[in-house]
């Protein structure tokens, strides 16, 4: 890879006036004031559930740019949490950072976190693929007999679930989610979960992605129920290529097949400490969240 291309991608965030509030795999959030956050996106990579030892360069970038872009079209239906992406706005201890975080930070409204996740399949994959074979319903949901892995659902469903104490997300039925954030709050959240979805997946499809499913993450705010988090990026949802749609089978990653095969090629175990990746494929898979983008947005990320 050329240097300048390695120079700009951002593994760790380090920013010591700033206390972290949470660490993700790939992303970490930091508290601004009593109000806001901030929200920045690094370049780092997940696959078969740990972070690899290689950066994809613009991955961040792409990524919030993905985000604020939905933020934008989703505006009408739901708030949602973004206060500013201009770092120049930024209070002062993030504002001397503005280099490292232009383009792949946000400054977002502090929520409180619904603790459910929202999940919106439209094609059978992944857990519910997995629930289905083995009981015939997801979350509860009976669905017609007979779906092959990958199959388009007649109609959107709406799977909630919860972050099980394995890090994993575990399906939960719509009584449960009754339970932990009530009847009214569960429907106005179940509601607006398939509309936004709906309302992004026929736009993608028109675009050539499939957005098979999706996770969202609400928070309540004085603006009420707003959507948070990161939005509809292909690190938070499946894209699939459509041209290369076949029910039948598990569907390639729009983003991440070549991390996949060459995972798969090199016969890693998937036991940390998880391998580099040579550089042809980060150049590959960086090329891929560029094109995700092109694509969603018909705008060209300034590289
Ligand atoms: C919030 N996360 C998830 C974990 C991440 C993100 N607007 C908000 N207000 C309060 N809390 C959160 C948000 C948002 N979004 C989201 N954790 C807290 C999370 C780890 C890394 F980048």
């Amino acid at each position: 890879m050329s240097p300048e291309l390695l120079d700009s991608v951002l593994l760790h965030t380090d920013f010591p006036e700033l206390t972290l509030h949470a660490s993700g795999k790939v992303r970490d959030v930091y508290q601004l004031d009593n109000q806001h956050l901030l929200f920045v996106a690094t370049d780092r990579i997940s696959a078969f559930d740990y972070v690899l030892a290689t950066g994809i360069p613009h991955k961040g970038r792409v990524l919030t740019q993905i985000s604020l872009f939905w933020f934008e079209f989703l505006r009408d239906i739901v708030p949602n949490h973004l206060v500013t992406a201009d770092v120049e706005s930024y209070p002062l201890p993030a504002r001397q950072y503005a280099d490292q975080l232009r383009g792949r930070s946000m400054m977002v409204l502090r929520a409180e976190m619904v603790p459910v996740e929202c999940v919106v399949r439209g094609y059978i994959s992944g857990s519910a693929w997995k629930e289905y074979k083995a009981t015939g319903k997801v979350c509860g949901i009976e669905l017609p007999a007979a779906l092959k892995e990958s199959d388009k659902l007649p109609e959107p469903i709406f799977t909630p679930a919860t972050k099980a104490t394995s890090g994993h997300d575990e399906n939960i039925p719509l009584e449960e989610m009754v339970r932990i954030v009530g009847p009214e709050r569960s429907r106005q959240l179940r509601d607006i979960s398939l509309q936004i979805y709906t309302k992004a997946a026929d736009y993608a499809r028109t675009k050539g992605i499939i957005i098979a499913d999706t996770k969202f993450e609400f928070g309540i705010t004085p603006h009420g129920i707003t959507l948070a988090d990161e939005v509809l990026t292909p690190d938070s949802s499946r894209f699939w290529p459509a041209d290369k749609y076949q029910p039948g089978r598990a569907q390639d990653s729009y983003d991440k097949q070549y991390v996949r095969d060459y995972l798969e090629e090199i016969r890693w175990n998937k036991q940390p400490p998880a391998p580099a990746l040579p550089p042809e494929v980060a150049r590959k898979t960086s090329e891929k969240y560029l094109e995700a983008y092109h694509r969603l947005t018909g705008r060209e990320l300034d590289v």
